[in-house]
């Protein structure tokens, strides 16, 4: 396994588990952070032996934003000419499904990259915040559309012009978190539905996935038509004929990804 200076990686049969691991910092997001994320996250994909990924920080904070003191000092054209931060896509072109794990803050940057995962799990402590405005910027990593789309435009415009925090009941509420669990059970419960998904056929994942993100691309009558014909693409893999031979059978499927 690679090593990385912020952020710790490794194996749970077929999850894969990535801490954020700049504590002094709050886990703060700056480049070295979002290549090893890159890194990481592209050898996820690339291994046929793991089927799904947590992404998780600290009890204190799962991250308090883009690193502030990396972006100071920077004027526009650093900004335009290196496409700052522009690498995250990268991490949201993952095929293979991943959660993002909350604990504590999860503010600007940090709540972008949580919203990229394809669900969150927060623990009961988390906080929720696109407090940019208050240093003079905006959310720049996606938050506005990602925020609006998950909460609706009233609360996420409320979130955004006033930077305040929302709590891990109001974010289950609003929802933007799929669950939330005991801080202290956070990992181990995100990596319980991780191993459940991970055990499941990986094509019908990676189906889910980007079926249920076309539904914020595409208009419906599209959306539904893409989601028929990935239908239809699967009756022409092994795992279909497993999954539903396994069902008439009353036995547990045993999957190929193929
Ligand atoms: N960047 C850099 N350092 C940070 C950050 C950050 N975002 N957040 C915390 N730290 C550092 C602090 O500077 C401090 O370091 P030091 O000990 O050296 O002074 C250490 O982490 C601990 O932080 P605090 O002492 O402030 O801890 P508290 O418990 O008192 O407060 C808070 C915790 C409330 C989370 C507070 O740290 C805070 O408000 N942090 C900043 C939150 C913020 O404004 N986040 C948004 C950042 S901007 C952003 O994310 C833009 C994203 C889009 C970029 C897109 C580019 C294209």
């Amino acid at each position: 396994m690679a090593d990385y200076n912020t952020i710790l990686v490794e194996q749970r049969d077929a999850v894969t588990l990535v801490t954020l691991n700049r504590p002094h910092a709050l886990n703060a997001l700056n480049s070295e952070v979002l290549s090893e994320l890159i890194a990481a996250f592209t050898a996820y994909d690339d291994d046929p032996s793991q089927r799904c990924l947590v992404l998780t920080g600290s009890e204190k904070a799962f991250a308090a934003g883009a690193d502030i003191k990396e972006m100071q000092a920077q004027g526009f054209a650093d900004m335009y000419s290196s496409n700052f931060f522009a690498g995250w896509e990268q991490v949201t072109a993952t095929r293979k499904p991943w959660i993002a794990a909350v604990s504590g803050y999860a503010l600007g940057g940090g709540c972008e990259v949580a919203m990229m995962a394809d669900f969150i799990i927060a623990g009961d402590n988390a906080k929720f915040g696109q407090p940019e405005i208050k240093l003079g910027v905006t959310p720049g990593m996606g938050g506005s559309q990602r925020l609006a789309s998950a909460i609706g435009k009233s609360k996420a415009m409320e979130m955004c012009l006033t930077g305040r925090m929302m709590d891990a009941a109001e974010a289950e509420r609003a929802g933007l978190v799929a669950r939330v669990v005991p801080a202290s059970d956070l990992v181990e419960e995100a990596l319980k539905t991780a191993a459940q998904i991970a055990a499941m056929p990986p094509l019908a994942a990676i189906a889910v996935k980007e079926m249920v993100n076309t539904a914020e691309e595409l208009p419906l009558e599209q959306g539904i038509r893409f989601e028929r014909r990935l239908f239809h693409g699967l009756f022409g893999t092994e795992d279909q004929k497993e999954g539903m031979a396994a069902f008439v059978e009353k036995r547990p499927g045993n999957w190929t990804g193929r």
